[in-house]
């Protein structure tokens, strides 16, 4: 089925309400696909790990591969002009949403269609919790790109974002602690709930903790990431109660994209 999606900004553009009603928002989007593929996949592209062309003929493999959107986003260097140009390439290549998964304010371009507007919540730095979404609150709200509110916890390993983020680690026997954060976050209003183990960890987050926390969130949609390096790791996640995978590492690691990101989608998808 044809992924119909459409910014709400090229339709404002255009002037048609009919073009309009047929536009997704991009939550909308992803929940959509979601509910009818039984799983979402997200490729994360890092601006300081390539040139920004290079990072567009990976987001084009990907997308060739299957690939529901592009996250962009990293904890250092991850900003600024490196930023900008990345998603500019990105969007003269691909027409799926592209969307900021911020280190710091300093993550917050204007090109992109959506934003993950997250919250650390098992930081112990207020810089990370509430200080950077201040500061970025009216970028976003300035730019009209559309905020999709997350909770986001780091697990162990944790790696860069865990250390940059001075998050208080839910070690990886401890479903109840990661299922008491997402509540907390769900209570809080947060649509999503992000599970990371950080980029590049040796073992993504275990299925108990997946679907310790997919039991509390209900249909509040959860994202797991950090680890996960094939399709057979991808679908144990998955089978626990992902709704959205994130893969970033491969994507860096693989010489051939579109290959790799195929193996993935099409462990986890219906
Ligand atoms: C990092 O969860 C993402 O924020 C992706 O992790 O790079 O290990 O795929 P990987």
């Amino acid at each position: 089925m044809q992924k119909v999606w459409l910014l709400k900004s090229t339709c404002e553009k255009q002037g048609s309400q009919k073009r309009l009603i047929l536009t997704m928002q991009v939550e909308e989007y992803l929940n959509d696909i979601a509910e009818r593929e039984g799983t979402v996949h997200l490729t994360l592209i890092d601006p300081a790990s390539q040139s920004p062309e290079a990072a567009a003929e990976i987001a084009k493999a990907a997308v060739a591969g299957g690939t529901d959107a592009i996250l962009i986003g990293g904890s250092t260097g991850a900003g600024g002009v490196a930023l900008d140009q990345t998603l500019i390439k990105i969007k003269e290549q691909v027409d799926v949403p592209t969307i900021l998964f911020p280190g710091n304010a300093g993550g917050v371009s204007t090109h992109a269609d959506a934003i993950f507007f997250m919250s650390l919540l098992n930081s112990r730095d207020i810089n990370y919790i509430t200080t950077n979404q201040v500061m970025g609150a009216p970028i976003v709200y300035k730019s009209g790109i559309e905020p999709i509110s997350m909770a986001y916890i780091i697990s162990e390993p944790g790696g860069t974002v865990g250390w940059v983020g001075d998050a208080k680690l839910i070690p990886r026997n401890k479903p109840e602690l990661a299922a008491a954060y997402s509540l907390a976050g769900k209570y809080m209003g947060m649509h999503y709930t992000y599970l990371e183990a950080g980029s590049g960890a040796d073992r993504p987050i275990t299925p108990e903790t997946i679907g310790a926390v997919k039991h509390v969130l209900g249909d509040n949609k959860l994202i797991v990431g950090g680890g996960i390096r094939d399709g057979k790791t991808a679908k144990i996640c998955a089978d626990a109660g992902a709704d959205m995978i994130v893969t970033g590492t491969i994507v860096e690691e693989t010489d051939d994209v579109k290959k790799k990101i195929e193996e993935i989608v099409s462990a986890i998808k219906k």
